[in-house]
C-alpha cells in the first residue's frame, strides 16, 4: 500500500495510527502542503479534491481518511475500530465526524489561506483557528463525559480515538488552552501508550520538519 500524505496533516494521521494498529506497512509518500503539492496535476489525477490522505493499494484508490479507515477495518478487522453494538458504533462515528466534518474542516489550510486572501490579519486567522476548535473539543468533552475510558468509548481505542488525538495536535498548535478538555486529555494520555500511536505522531514522520 501507499499512503499519500504530509507530517502535519490530521487527517493523515488518523490513517497512519490506523495503519499502525493493524500492523500493516504502507509506503509514505509526501506532499508538502504548504508548498502547494497537493494541487500538482500528477496528484489531483488520484484524489480530486487536491487533499491528503489518499491510500493506494494496487489499483485500488481510496480516498477520505474516515472512508479509508472503515475500509482498513473492514478488511482487516483486527483489532476492531468500531465496537459491536449498533448504538455504540453510532455513537463513536458521531464523536469521530465532530471533529472531522465539523471542527477540522474549518481550520484546514485552504480555509485558513482563504480568509487571509479576503484580508484576515494572521492573528485573526489563528483565532478563527482555536474557535473551530475550541468549539469541536467543547462538544467532544461532553459527548464522553459519562463514559468511564480510558479510551473515549471504552478500554480500547475506536476511531474516535483515531480523530481526537490529531486533532488535540491542532488545537495545540493554535494556543487552544485544553485545560477545559480533562476527558480527552484522559483519552490522549492513554493513546500516548500505545506505540501504534506514537509512531504516528507528526515529528516522528520522515518529512517531520
Ligand atoms: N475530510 C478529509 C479532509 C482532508 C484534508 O482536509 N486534508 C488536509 C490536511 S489535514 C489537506 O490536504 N489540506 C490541503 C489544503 O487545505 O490545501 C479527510 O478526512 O480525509
Amino acid at each position: 500500500m501507499k499512503l499519500h500524505g504530509y507530517f502535519r496533516s490530521s487527517a493523515s494521521y488518523r490513517v497512519r495510527i490506523a495503519l499502525n494498529l493493524k500492523g500493516l506497512s504502507a509506503e509514505h509518500l509526501a506532499h508538502h502542503l504548504r508548498k502547494g503539492e497537493q494541487c500538482a496535476p500528477a496528484y489531483l489525477a488520484i484524489n480530486p479534491q487536491g487533499l491528503v490522505p489518499t491510500l493506494e493499494d494496487d489499483d485500488t484508490v481510496l480516498t477520505q481518511s474516515l472512508a479509508i479507515i472503515e475500509w482498513l477495518d473492514e478488511t482487516h478487522p483486527a483489532p476492531p475500530l468500531l465496537p459491536k453494538d449498533p448504538l455504540r458504533r453510532a455513537k463513536v462515528r458521531a464523536f469521530a465526524l465532530v471533529v472531522a466534518c465539523d471542527t477540522h474542516p474549518v481550520q484546514n489550510l485552504k480555509v485558513l489561506a482563504r480568509l487571509r486572501q479576503l484580508g484576515l490579519a494572521e492573528a485573526q486567522v489563528t483565532e478563527w483557528a482555536a474557535w473551530a476548535n475550541r468549539e469541536g473539543l467543547t462538544a467532544c468533552e461532553k459527548l464522553i463525559a459519562g463514559e468511564a475510558g480510558p479510551f473515549c468509548f471504552g478500554a480500547l481505542p475506536t476511531i474516535a480515538d483515531l480523530c481526537l488525538v490529531p486533532q488535540l495536535a491542532n488545537a495545540r498548535r493554535f494556543g487552544v488552552d485544553l485545560a477545559a478538555f480533562p476527558r480527552l486529555l484522559k483519552a490522549e494520555a492513554a493513546a500516548r501508550n500505545i506505540k501504534a500511536f506514537a509512531d504516528a505522531a507528526p515529528d516522528r514522520q520522515p518529512d517531520a520538519e
